[in-house]
């Protein structure tokens, strides 16, 4: 159902808009979006038991924090992406990432995959049924500059990225009996 086409975009890119482009690389970002849920829940299927409560480092999240980030970040971008179409020229608010994670002690893995599906399926609609002219629509960010609606799409598939490589990696980590 991906109608927008970002092929002209992502070679013109600014990783300064962008942390987690180098992720991203030329791939196409609406592709990575809508993969990401269908992924996470591959991934965290095949988890050894016990293994989405392992910290890799004091003061790292676990698995399951990570599943809550994302359902999180799901929360802010699908906001950030409602306000670029409906304001003229909207300005991000950042958020504290581990100030949110404050909350994380009692969720649940499945609560928050679950969040983040829904919200990434809405998410995608909306995208997805986006005008070409609207994709090009400006938005500051107040850390990195002047972006696009786009650049938010982008944002969202390389932090996926990021998320999904450092999950895989934890699962099939060799840890001591
Ligand atoms: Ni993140």
């Amino acid at each position: 159902m991906a109608v927008v086409d970002f092929s002209t975009t992502v070679t013109h890119y600014n990783r300064r808009m962008n942390p987690y482009a180098s992720f991203l690389g030329e791939r196409d970002p609406l592709v990575i979006i809508e993969s990401t849920a269908r992924r996470l829940s591959e991934i965290v299927g095949k988890l050894p038991q016990g293994r989405a409560e392992w910290r890799p480092a004091p003061g790292k999240w676990n698995v399951r924090e990570i599943l809550c980030h994302l359902a999180d970040c799901e929360v802010a971008f699908a906001f950030r992406l409602r306000q670029a179409l409906a304001e003229p020229h909207h300005v991000i608010q950042p958020f504290d990432q581990e100030k949110w994670a404050g909350t994380y002690g009692g969720l649940t893995l499945g609560g928050a995959l679950s969040a983040f599906s829904s919200l990434r399926e809405w998410d995608i609609e909306l995208i997805s049924t986006t005008p070409a002219a609207a994709m090009n629509k400006k938005v500051t960010h107040p850390e990195r500059g002047e972006m696009t609606f786009r650049t938010i799409v982008e944002t969202m598939a390389g932090h996926d990225l990021n998320h999904l490589l450092q999950i895989a990696a934890i699962g099939e980590r060799s840890l001591p009996a």
